[in-house]
C-alpha cells in the first residue's frame, strides 16, 4: 500500500453512488460499554442479522478486537472475514476509510477522526485507535491510500450521487468540532478535490437531537441521480418539522451537478423514539462518552438505510410508520428486496444501519 499526497480528484478518482455496484462492505463489531447497553449483547445480535443479510449480495468484513474475535466468529455466517482489529467503537461509517476508485482501481481515504468534535463537543476520548482504522483496512484491501488526515471529516456527513453531486450539513460540517479555521469554501474545495464531486448541496440542519452534529445519512439520501429521500414529520409541533421543512426548501430550490431539478420523496418518520430509564441502566460508565438520560429522545429515521447489492435494509422500530417506510423504499428501489430488521438496540449507540456500514465499490478488472 502506498502513502498519497496527491489528490484523488486531480489522479481522476472519484467516490460512486452507494447504489452502484459493491464488492464489499465493512463493519466493526460493537463492544463499548457505554454505548451498548448490556455489554452490547442485543446490538450484536442486531449487528449478526444485518451483516448476514448483506453477505447474501457483496463480501462482508467485519473488525473484532482480540478479546471479541471468537464471539464475532461464531456469529456470523462462513462468508463473512473476520479480522482482528482495535476499536474504540464501532461506526464504520465514520472510521473506515471513503473508497474512491477510477472505474479501475480502488483506492482508499484516510480522514482525520476526532470522535465528532474532538475536545470541543465530541462524544469520546481517546479515538486514536478509531482514526487508525482506515488506514489498516486500506493495508487489507490493497488500496493506495490518501493521507488526509488533516482534515476532519466523517462519512456519514456526506452522501453522493456518482455524477458529481454531493449533499451534506453546514450544522456539521461548519461546526466548531471538526474544521474551525477552514473558510466555507475551502471545505468546498477540499470535498471536490478528494471525492470528485462538483456542485455541494448544503443543508441546514440534521436530524432533531443527533449526536454528530447532524450527519447528513439521518436525514436525507439519493436513491437515484436527481432524486433523494428526506426525512419528515406532518407534526407542526415537533421540532424536527421545522428543520426538515428547512431541508425541503433547500432541495427543492437546488439543481444537481448534471443541472437536473432534485425530486425530493418525504420519508416519515417515526414517532420520537426516547430511550427508557431501564435502557440507561444497561449502559456502564466509563471514561468518555457522557451516558444517556432516561426520557432523552434518539435521533431515529429511516433515512438511516444501507443499499446492498441486491437488498436495502432499513431500520424498524416497532413504529407503526415501520411499514410505510419499506413501502416507499420498495418503489424506489424496484431492483432490490427491501428489508426492514428491529433496530432499537443500533439506535441506542447514537446511530443506525448506515452508520454501521462502509461500502466498498466495486471496480472492473483490466
Ligand atoms: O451516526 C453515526 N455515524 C455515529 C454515531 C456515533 C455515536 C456515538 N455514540
Amino acid at each position: 500500500m502506498k502513502i498519497l499526497t496527491s489528490t484523488p480528484a486531480g489522479d481522476g478518482f472519484l467516490m460512486p453512488a452507494e447504489f452502484a455496484p459493491h464488492q464489499g462492505c465493512i463493519l466493526i463489531w460493537p463492544h463499548r460499554r457505554d454505548s451498548w447497553q448490556n455489554g452490547a449483547y442485543a446490538a450484536r445480535k442486531a449487528f449478526a442479522e444485518l451483516i448476514t443479510i448483506i453477505a447474501g449480495s457483496e463480501k462482508v468484513t467485519v473488525c473484532a478486537r482480540f478479546e471479541d474475535y471468537d464471539e464475532a466468529r461464531r456469529l456470523l455466517p462462513d462468508n463473512v472475514r473476520v479480522v482482528e482489529m482495535s476499536s474504540d467503537d464501532s461506526w464504520a461509517r465514520d472510521v473506515a476509510p471513503t473508497f474512491i476508485t477510477n472505474g479501475s482501481e480502488l483506492r482508499g481515504i484516510d480522514w482525520g477522526f476526532n470522535a465528532w468534535g474532538g475536545l470541543y463537543d465530541g462524544l469520546y476520548f481517546p479515538w486514536d485507535r478509531d482514526n487508525k482504522i482506515a488506514r489498516k483496512l486500506c493495508d487489507l484491501m490493497d488500496a493506495d491510500c490518501y493521507d488526509l488526515r488533516d482534515f476532519i471529516l466523517e462519512g456519514g456527513s456526506i452522501h453522493t450521487d456518482g455524477e458529481g453531486t454531493l449533499l451534506t450539513t453546514e450544522e456539521c460540517l461548519l461546526g466548531r468540532g471538526r474544521n474551525p479555521d477552514m473558510s466555507k469554501q475551502e471545505i468546498e474545495e477540499k470535498l471536490c478535490s478528494s471525492l470528485g464531486v462538483k456542485k455541494i448541496i448544503w443543508l441546514k440542519r440534521g436530524i432533531y437531537n443527533d449526536e454528530t452534529n447532524g450527519h447528513i445519512d439521518n436525514i436525507c439520501a439519493f436513491t437515484a441521480p436527481g432524486e433523494v429521500v428526506l426525512a419528515w414529520t406532518d407534526d407542526k409541533n415537533d421540532p424536527q418539522y421545522e428543520i426538515s421543512k428547512e431541508c425541503l426548501d433547500i432541495l427543492e430550490d437546488s439543481t444537481d451537478a448534471e443541472g437536473r431539478k432534485i425530486r425530493v420523496h418525504k420519508l416519515i418518520l417515526p414517532k420520537p423514539v426516547h430511550i427508557t430509564a431501564e435502557e440507561c441502566e444497561g449502559l456502564d460508565h466509563m471514561d468518555g462518552e457522557p451516558t444517556r438520560t432516561p426520557g432523552e429522545r434518539l435521533a431515529a429515521s429511516y433515512v438511516n438505510f444501507y443499499i446492498a447489492n441486491k437488498t436495502v435494509i432499513v431500520p424498524q422500530f416497532g413504529d407503526e410508520n415501520d411499514k410505510k417506510a419499506l413501502e416507499l423504499l420498495s418503489g424506489l428501489f424496484p431492483d432490490r428486496v427491501v428489508r426492514g430488521i428491529y433496530a432499537r438496540d443500533i439506535l441506542i449507540g447514537g446511530g443506525n444501519i448506515h452508520c454501521i456500514t462502509q461500502q466498498i465499490p466495486a471496480v472492473s478488472k483490466t
